[in-house]
C-alpha cells in the first residue's frame, strides 16, 4: 500500500468547460483511469485558492492551448465513480465559454491524457460520451439554451 491509498478517499472538485463555437462544443477522447476512451469536455481539478472562472481558463489553456472568454457558471453536479479502476467522487462545476479568437484551433497539449480535441455539433455528439456528460445529454440539458 502506498501513501496515497492509506488516506481515506474524499470527494474532489472538478471544473469542466462547455466551449461553444457556432452550434458545436469541444470534446476530446479521454486517456484516463476514469472514463477511458470516452468523449469528454476539457477540465480538471480546482486548485487551492482558485475561482471557478480561473480554473476553467487555466484547464482549457493547459489541455488545448485555447484562450477562452465570456466564462460563466452553468451548474453543479455530483458524480460518483465507484466501478472505475480507480474509484472517485467529483463535485463537478460546469462552465460555459467562447473562444477569445474564433479562428483559433485546439492543440492536443497533453497527449498522454487525451487522443485529441475536435468540435462536435450538439445535435450529433460522438459516442461513447463520458458518463457525467452522457447523463446530462440524456436529461435533455443543452448548454446553448441555459
Ligand atoms: P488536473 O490534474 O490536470 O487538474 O486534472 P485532469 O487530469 O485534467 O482531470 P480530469 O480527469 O480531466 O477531470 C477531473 C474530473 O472531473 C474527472 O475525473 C471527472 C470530472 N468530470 C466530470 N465531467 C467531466 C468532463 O466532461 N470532462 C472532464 N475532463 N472531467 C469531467 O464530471
Ligand atoms: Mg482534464
Amino acid at each position: 500500500m502506498n501513501g496515497q491509498d492509506a488516506v481515506a478517499p474524499v470527494p474532489r472538485v472538478a471544473v469542466v468547460v462547455f466551449l461553444l463555437k457556432g452550434r458545436s462544443v469541444l470534446l476530446g477522447l479521454r486517456r484516463s483511469s476514469v472514463g477511458n476512451s470516452t468523449f469528454a469536455l476539457p477540465g480538471g481539478h480546482l486548485e487551492f485558492g482558485e475561482s471557478f472562472e480561473e480554473c476553467a481558463i487555466r484547464e482549457v489553456k493547459e489541455e488545448t492551448g485555447l484562450e477562452i472568454t465570456k466564462t460563466e457558471f452553468i451548474m453543479v453536479t455530483n458524480n460518483v465513480f465507484l466501478d472505475e479502476p480507480k474509484p472517485s467522487h467529483y463535485v463537478t462545476i460546469s462552465m460555459r465559454a467562447e473562444l477569445a479568437d474564433p479562428e483559433e484551433e485546439p492543440k492536443n497539449m497533453e497527449p498522454n491524457k487525451c487522443d485529441g480535441w475536435d468540435w462536435y455539433e450538439w445535435g450529433n455528439l460522438p459516442k461513447p460520451l463520458f458518463g457525467p456528460l452522457d447523463k446530462l445529454v440524456n436529461e435533455g440539458f443543452n448548454p446553448f439554451s441555459t
